[in-house]
Formats: structure tokens, sequence, C-alpha cells
């Protein structure tokens, strides 16, 4: 169909990036904060916000944390559990749409690092736990701070694409993004619009040469995913020095081109802004990167994980 007569999706899409959240600032302060931005977003024309990961709490896998009653404090046993309520009811009555990261304890006591993702309307999309884990599960006192999300989090076994404004959209979480399935699972299933929400402590305690590239890896995973699969991606960050952690910001929006089309300028709360035209994707989709055309599945099924030998 010629591309002036089809109907134009363009949603305009906010990036809310954090600045730190430090062990003993409440929640009720950092809903604050949300809603601030969401209203920022919103006179700014956007009717979607894309919120980091873990967006209540302070990023607490950084800690050896033993006491069980202690670690579940960080969690939430509902959403909206009342406390984040008012951010909910704001952004209905506003009629925007959000994505929330958030550490999610269910009722039979599975522990997960969740998104919750919330229709304009204010009626609930879905619920995405995180897939790919990283870090380690037990305390490395060698470390000049921890990475213990393996201790502290199952993994999600599932990617999910909805049907949601106006196009096809789907989350992923922090190290999700630097796997190239996580944007070729999404784009199979015809994601056009990926929101992937990180909290990235710039040092890397394994490999520390890797910290000079931190930035660089951040906007090279996103750039090549939202590409190689013909998909907007917003990388959304908690970022700044927590806990004296120094953690990436460098949200950003990037088009299916892979072009950067927004990039937060600080490392505190920060509002960035995007029409994103859905229609773009595609340009991409169904010329390039045709799968159906030009992808060889009975191929790559012959190639097995080396370290699987
Ligand atoms: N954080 C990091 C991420 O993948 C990490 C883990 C830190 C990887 C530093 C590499 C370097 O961005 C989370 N939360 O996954």
């Amino acid at each position: 169909m010629p591309a002036d007569l089809e109907a134009q999706r363009i949603v305009k899409v906010a990036g809310a990036q954090l600045g730190p959240i430090q062990r003993n600032d409440d929640r009720s302060s950092v809903v604050e904060r949300l809603i601030a931005l969401l209203r920022s977003a919103h006179a700014q024309g956007a009717e979607l916000v894309v919120f980091p990961e873990l967006a209540l709490t302070t990023f607490f896998p950084r800690w050896f944390i033993e006491d069980p009653e202690e670690i579940d404090s960080f969690f939430e046993r509902s959403m909206p559990s009342p406390v984040v309520q008012p951010l909910f009811d704001v952004a209905k009555s506003l009629g925007v749409g959000f994505a929330l990261g958030y550490a999610e304890m269910t009722a039979d006591g599975h522990h997960y690092n969740t998104t919750i993702l919330v229709e304009r309307d204010g009626s609930v999309v879905g619920h995405y736990r995180k897939v790919h884990v990283p870090g380690h599960e037990e305390h490395e006192p060698w470390r000049p701070f921890q990475h213990l999300e393996r201790r502290y989090f199952e993994p999600g076994d599932k990617f999910e694409t909805w049907d949601a404004f106006d196009g096809l959209v789907g989350l992923a979480t922090c190290n999700d993004r630097r796997w190239p399935e996580t944007y070729r699972v999404h784009g199979l299933a015809g994601c056009e619009l990926l929101m992937i929400g990180y909290n990235t402590p710039i040092h890397y305690a394994p490999d520390p040469s890797q910290n000079r590239l931190a930035g660089f890896h951040n906007s090279l995973v996103m750039q090549a995913g939202a590409y190689q699969n013909g998909m907007w991606v917003v990388g959304v960050a908690k970022g700044g020095v927590e806990e004296g952690v120094d953690s990436l910001a460098e949200s950003c929006i990037i088009a299916p081109s892979g072009e950067i089309v927004a990039q937060a300028l600080t490392t505190n709360d920060e509002v960035i802004v995007a029409d994103c035209d859905l229609n773009l994707c595609a340009n991409y989709k169904n010329t390039l990167f045709n799968f159906a055309r030009y992808r060889r599945p009975e191929v790559y099924g012959a190639i097995t994980d080396s370290s699987a030998r």
C-alpha cells in the first residue's frame, strides 16, 4: 500500500531517566519524582513514558544482604502497591501509558526483576520478568561492590510482544539488551517498539578494561538491535552516583535506522522525547530485513553453541 495512504502511527514516546535513588530514599519520595517526570513528559506531548529498571528503590543487588526480611523490603507484593497507586492514578488521568521496572515478589514467594506495561486508559498490557539475569550468586568480597542479581532474582522464561500503543510493543531489561536474541525474538514477533530500562554500573569488576567502553557498548547493542530488526528501541537509565557507585546514564531513543534520535544530557532525572513513527519500521522489515525472504533458519539450526560441546 502506498505509504501516504497508510494510517499514520506516530507515538510520542518519553524516556524518563532517573538520577540516583539512595538506600534511605523512601518509595513515596521516589514516586513523587516519577510523577514529576510523567507530568513533564505529558506536557511535552508524550503518550507513553518509559521508566528505568528497578525504578522504586536503590539498586540493592550491589550489596550482599543475608536477612531475608531486609531483602524482601526492596520488593513489591502488588503492582500497583498502595505507595505507587498515585502514579497509576495521575497517568490514567492524563491519558499517558508507562513502563515501570520494579522488584516483584509473588504471593508464593518468588522474586523477579519485573516491568509492568500500562496503557493510556490505565489498563495493564502485561508484565515482563527479566530473562538474562547477570552477575553472581554468592558474596564475592574481592569486588568493590556486588552484583548479586542472580542471588535475589529468578529469571523470567519468556519474551512477549503485545498489541498496544497503536502497534506491536515489547519489554526487555538491562542485561537483556546485550544479547542479540532479545531483539531477534521480538523482531520475529513483529515488534515495532522495544522498551528497556537499565541500571549499569560503569565499573565492570570482572574486566575493568571495559569500563571506558560502558557508554559505547550501551548504544552499540541497542542501535544494532534496532536496525537489525527494524524496531524503535528506548533505553532508559537509572544513572549517576548511587550509594557511591557510578552508574551509566545516556538514556536514548533509537529509530529503526539505528540512529539515536534523542539522548539524555545529564545523569539526573531527565525526560527525553521523540516522535516514534511506527510505520518507519516497515522500511526495514519489508526490505533489507525481510525475514521471510532472506533469513536462513534451516542453516542457522546447524550452528551449536561451542560452550555446549
Ligand atoms: N546491569 C548490567 C548490564 O548488563 C553489567 C550488568 C554491568 C554488565 C556492567 C556489563 C557491565 O547493563 C544489569 N542490571 O543488568
